[in-house]
């Protein structure tokens, strides 16, 4: 058995069988390379679902790591710690949001705002006890938490999962005429992404998010933007719904927040959400904020400022995708993207490509059958991504 092998069959025995991944060890990572037990070489174009937007490692956030891990680590929420109100107050000042408040993974950051929103429907809106209704998209990929699965329309994610929280109401996506449709008075928020990951990277009519946004004021229902995938520079902006203009009343973060080094995830909204929904003893998490998180997040923004990574994902999106439509091949269906964040749809099973383009070099994963998702690095070079271009001409044109 070689060594890749080995780590496989281990793997299969004795860790539960909730996913199928390829069949690649990684021992090391630098930028935008990975490199396996065997010591070959990968370009990353999936950037643990864009959490690595700053590239693997980067050594501004790995020195934060270790600098604050040899000072101190963990307090919890009982005691103060020096780290999370700089940190804090630099995420909202990036963000332009009154405050935030800390979790650690995404799907807390889900489960925090749907909190924070009915907290405020019943104070502020006067939704009668135990009533809130939040409108959701057909398609939509939040998270793993019962709640947050109850609400979801995959079957894989839900099914055996039951019995699930009530609350929720599901819209098909890219349709604002279905959100106007489906307000009622009891309605709190809608929660929606900007651009659906997993659904295959599916990028939503120009204007769609807008209309949302003027629906959701004209009718007192916050918008909630799960920016957990599309936050940080990912989609060519800071946060995508900057390219439309709209300022969502919460969002969701979390990935690349923790620069690919620790998870790091949270909300950020104004104070008439967070003082309506929030109090002491009624939401957190031990490890909420912890110290080592807000210097590691704090050290991640300031690579996605410093190095202008938002801007960069919109060049060398366009340049990407151009690139791609210049393969031409009959078994392409479509390529659509924002920034860095591209899907490339087949008219068969992706996955051997997936395994294809894995022996040549280039790490990228399969979603939903037939779309190989595209998403390496922010800091990936134009060169780079030429050179990932050719190998995947060479494996689709086959
Ligand atoms: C898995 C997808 C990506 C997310 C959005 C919340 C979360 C995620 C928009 C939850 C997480 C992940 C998790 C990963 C696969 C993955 C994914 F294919 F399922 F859709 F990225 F595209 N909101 N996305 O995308 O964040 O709790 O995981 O930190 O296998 O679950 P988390």
């Amino acid at each position: 058995m070689t060594k890749t092998e080995q780590y496989i069959a281990e793997v299969e025995e004795v860790s539960a069988h909730n996913y199928h991944p390829l069949p690649v060890v990684i021992s090391k990572a630098e930028g935008i390379w990975v490199t396996d037990v065997e010591g070959r070489r990968y370009i990353d174009m999936l950037s643990a679902y864009s959490a690595v937007n700053q590239g693997h490692r980067h050594p501004k956030i790995i020195r934060a790591l270790k600098d604050q891990a040899d000072r101190l680590t963990l307090t919890s929420r009982a005691f103060h710690n020096d780290q999370m109100g700089p940190f804090i107050r630099k995420l909202v000042k990036l963000t332009r949001y009154d405050k935030a408040l800390l979790m650690n993974t995404g799907a807390e950051a889900v489960e925090t705002a749907i909190k924070a929103a009915r907290r405020w429907g019943y104070n502020k809106k006067n939704v009668p006890a135990d009533k809130a209704k939040i409108i959701v998209c057909d398609g939509n990929f939040h998270g793993r938490t019962t709640t947050i699965v109850g609400f979801s329309t995959d079957p894989d994610c839900r099914t055996g999962f039951g019995p699930f929280t009530p609350g929720f109401e599901i819209i098909p996506y890219n349709d604002a005429n279905a959100l106007e449709g489906a307000i009622d008075a009891n309605t709190v928020a809608f929660l929606v992404e900007p651009v659906q990951g997993e659904a295959g990277v599916f990028v939503p009519s120009e204007g769609y998010l807008k209309k949302c946004a003027e629906i959701c004021r004209k009718h007192n229902v916050l918008l909630i933007c799960d920016e957990i995938q599309t936050g940080f520079g990912r989609t060519g902006r800071m946060f995508c719904s900057d390219w439309e203009g709209v300022r969502p009343d919460i969002i969701t973060m979390g990935k690349a927040l923790g620069g690919g080094v620790y998870p790091v995830s949270g909300i950020v909204a104004d104070n008439e959400i967070m003082m309506a929904a929030f109090e002491p003893g009624n939401h957190g998490s031990t490890f909420g904020g912890n110290p080592l998180a807000c210097a590691v997040a704090s050290a991640a923004l300031d690579v996605i400022v410093d190095e202008h990574l938002p801007e960069r994902a919109a060049e060398l999106g366009e340049f990407f995708r151009g690139e791609l439509k210049k393969i031409a091949h009959k078994r392409v269906k479509e390529i659509r993207g924002k920034g860095l964040l591209t899907g490339l749809e087949l008219h068969e099973t992706a996955r051997p490509f997936s395994l294809e383009l894995m022996n040549r070099g280039i790490l990228a994963k399969d979603t939903h059958g037939t779309t190989i998702r595209f998403a390496p690095p922010l800091v990936i070079t134009k060169e780079e991504l030429a050179g990932a271009v050719k190998t995947i001409a060479e494996v689709i044109g086959k």
